[in-house]
Parts: structure tokens; C-alpha cells; sequence
């Protein structure tokens, strides 16, 4: 078996479970959720593995191996509209297929192995992020479940509707004595393994972020007749704001500030704005350059705000602390890569989160990155190579095969 052709065909068809034609958009608790759990199902049982959906809506693959603490693999299924088809599925699909290819060898991991299939992690439908594994962590704080979706639609009620319990989430949580550890395979999402000429590299350390929700609210009137100045026009404020946190995190030169959604009222070409809500995202390895710079931006929001005569509200609405892999953990995924691609390894940091962040709350956690074309992602045209993806797998199956 070409593992690697393999597990481009399996990714080609889930891709089909979209919204969307044009890259990847499927969404939790949704439709195409659903229809993508059954592709995943399938993947569980030529594994090896007993496939259950639990109360959060996160499919789980329990090996045969009876008693002991458990390693867990996996990831997320969800995706960012319009998104690659490798981001979270490629990590549920190589651990699925590193087992099968033990399996077909009359070989099997010498500990109990879960797969994880986690419903929501990329935060797109609710603002918040990563329910799967903080269930598993007990980290859920069970106020998020009443937070909405964009049709008003909770998380309670999405979840429930999709044939979750929502309120059993709190039997989900797993006794740190019963995990052996959580280990992720995920695209790199960067450009620095094609750099260095590699297919693989050890994950060392996951960012931290926040998300800030931003409101300038102004004045609105005629576009023709209101003089320019004494104008309290909303969107210059929020432009004056943009523009100075992205020169402020250019000259400090580790958090990455991003801006990625705005919206204005009324919304007219001939009316001044009146009201933009915009989100602050800010990442950093270092949570204390990342608390630093989020102090920068408000005070710069102020300023922004002032100068133009406009109110502000400025709310964190959503954190989590940058996590540092498990040295152990991690030395073991990295002999795995080098047994596999040969060299000395290769160690480099995620500027993206992972469920691997909420689940080091829980057990010591590891990640195994591949090489992705260009370090392009969340885009229609992400892509790795059948050859990265054959590799992956066979250093998970040394991986699994050495615990
Ligand atoms: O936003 C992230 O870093 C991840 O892709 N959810
Ligand atoms: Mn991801
Ligand atoms: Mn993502």
C-alpha cells in the first residue's frame, strides 16, 4: 500500500464534505459535520478502533488493548471557510492509517491508543474555540455553551441538535493517571520546514492568543454636507487604530497582531460610519510580550478613538497561555521523525494553536509537524505532497510502535 497516495484519496474525498467547492468549509455541528463523521467512522474501523461520538460531538476511536493509561492522537475536523483539506483532518487521518499499516503487519502499540476526531477547534462558528479537547481537559467553562453563532444558535443547542448532551460534558473529563499523553500531527502551517529542505519537524512550543472585540462609535450624517472637520467618523478612527498596532508589532517583532474581521454601520457609501466593530488577535510564544503588546493596543485604541471624538469599548473576549511541548513526549516524536527522514531532527515553534494547547492542560503533549507548499493554509490551495504524508505515517508507526 502507497500510504501516502492513500491518504491523499481519503482527504480528497472528506474534502467533498464542504459548503463550499472552493477550498474546504465545514463547520461544527453542522451537515457537513456529520457527513464527514462518517469517512472518519470508516477510517476508525480499518484501524483497529471502536469508534464512539461523545456528548461534545468529538468522535473517539478506542483501540482493542484492554486497561492502562492511553496515548491519544488526533485533531480537529472543523475548518476555516474557504480552507485548506489538510489543516485538523490530516492529523486525525495519519494516526488511522499508521494503525491500519500496523495492523495489516500483525503488529499493534504495545499501550492503548485513542484516535480523536474534535469537533470545533478553529473558533469560527462561536467565539471560542477548542470545546473538544477542553472537554476532555474539564477546562470547558460551561458558560461558553450559551455563546452564539451568528444565527443566534448556541453552542448548547448546536451541540445537542447534532446528537450531543451538553449537559454531560462534565463526564467527559479524563484523570490525568489515564493518559499517557496527546500527540498531534498537523500541517505546519509555515514556510520553515520547505526552507529547510524536510518533510517533518518536532513541535517544541504552541503560541498563546487572544482575540479583543473593538467597537469605535462615532457619528454618523451626510456625506456631502458634513463639513471634514468635527466629523466623528467611526471607520478613520479604526484605520488610525489598524494601522498603528500593525507598525507597533512590526518594530517589536514577535506578536503577530492580525485584524482579520470588521464590520461598519449604517453601511452606506453616502453616510459617515458611525459604529465599526472590529477583533484584535494577538499571538506570542512569550505570553508576556503578548500581555505587554495588549496593553499597547489599548492605550493606541484610546488615542485612536480620541482623536477622532469616538467612544470605545475594547473587551478580551477569548485566551489561552502559549504551551510548551513535553520534553519527553517530544523526544520521542522526534526520533520518530528522524528514524524515519534520517538527519538529527528538526525542532521549530507553532506560531498556529492546536488542540495539543487545551489538551496540555490535561496530560503532557507533543506535536509532529509536515511540510505544507509554500506554508500556505487556511487557503483552497494548501497542499502536502503524497511523499510527506507516506513519511508521517511511517514515523508514527515508529512512534507507536517503540511506547
Ligand atoms: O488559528 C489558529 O492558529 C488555528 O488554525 N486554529
Ligand atoms: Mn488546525
Ligand atoms: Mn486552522
Amino acid at each position: 500500500m502507497n500510504w501516502g497516495e492513500e491518504a491523499q484519496a481519503r482527504l480528497s474525498r472528506i474534502a467533498a464534505c464542504s459548503t463550499t467547492a472552493e477550498g474546504v468549509s465545514r463547520l461544527p455541528f453542522s451537515g457537513e459535520h456529520a457527513a464527514a463523521l462518517d469517512h472518519i467512522r470508516g477510517w476508525m474501523v480499518r484501524a483497529g478502533l471502536t469508534p464512539e461520538m461523545t456528548a461534545s460531538g468529538t468522535l473517539v476511536g478506542r483501540s482493542a488493548k484492554g486497561e492502562g493509561p492511553t496515548l491519544i492522537l488526533g485533531s480537529h475536523q472543523d475548518s476555516v471557510p474557504h480552507g485548506g483539506r489538510y489543516d485538523g483532518i490530516m492529523g486525525v487521518l495519519l494516526p488511522c492509517l499508521a494503525l491500519e499499516k500496523m495492523q495489516l503487519d500483525g503488529r499493534q502499540p504495545a499501550v492503548p491508543v485513542e484516535v480523536v476526531a474534535f469537533a470545533d477547534e478553529e473558533g469560527v462558528r462561536f467565539p471560542t474555540a477548542l470545546i473538544g479537547a477542553r472537554a476532555l481537559a474539564g477546562t470547558l467553562d460551561p458558560a461558553a455553551l450559551d455563546l452564539t453563532d451568528a444565527d443566534g444558535i448556541s453552542i448548547a443547542e448546536a451541540m445537542a441538535g447534532f446528537g450531543g448532551s451538553p449537559d454531560q460534558l462534565s463526564t467527559l473529563q479524563r484523570r490525568p493517571e489515564d493518559v499517557l499523553g496527546f500527540v498531534e500531527v498537523h500541517i505546519e502551517q509555515g514556510p520553515v520546514l520547505e526552507t529547510e529542505g524536510l518533510a517533518l519537524g518536532t513541535v517544541t512550543g504552541i503560541c498563546g492568543i487572544e482575540r479583543n472585540a473593538i467597537v469605535f462609535t462615532g457619528e454618523t450624517g451626510h456625506a456631502g454636507t458634513m463639513p471634514m472637520a468635527g466629523r466623528k467618523d467611526a471607520l478613520v478612527a479604526a484605520a488610525d487604530f489598524i494601522s498603528g498596532i500593525n507598525r507597533l508589532a512590526k518594530e517589536q517583532g514577535e506578536v503577530r497582531a492580525t485584524v482579520g474581521t470588521l464590520s461598519l454601520a449604517p453601511g452606506a457609501v453616502n453616510a459617515i460610519p458611525k459604529r465599526v466593530e472590529l477583533v484584535l488577535e494577538l499571538r506570542a510564544v512569550d505570553d508576556a510580550q503578548r500581555l505587554s503588546m495588549h496593553d499597547a493596543a489599548r492605550a493606541l485604541a484610546g488615542q485612536s478613538s480620541a482623536a477622532m471624538g469616538c467612544g470605545l469599548s475594547f473587551e478580551r473576549t477569548y485566551s489561552q497561555t502559549a504551551v510548551l511541548c513535553d520534553p519527553r513526549l517530544q523526544a520521542r516524536v522526534a526520533n520518530a521523525v528522524s528514524a524515519t527522514q534520517g538527519g538529527t531532527g528538526f525542532d521549530l515553534p507553532s506560531g498556529a494553536t492546536h488542540d495539543a494547547s487545551a489538551m496540555s492542560d490535561l496530560c503532557p503533549v507533543a506535536m509532529m509537524f509536515v511540510r505544507c507548499r509554500g506554508g500556505v493554509s487556511h487557503r483552497p490551495d494548501e497542499f502536502v505532497t503524497d511523499a510527506d504524508m507516506a513519511l508521517a505515517v511511517d514515523a508514527l508507526d515508529h512512534l507507536l510502535a517503540g511506547f
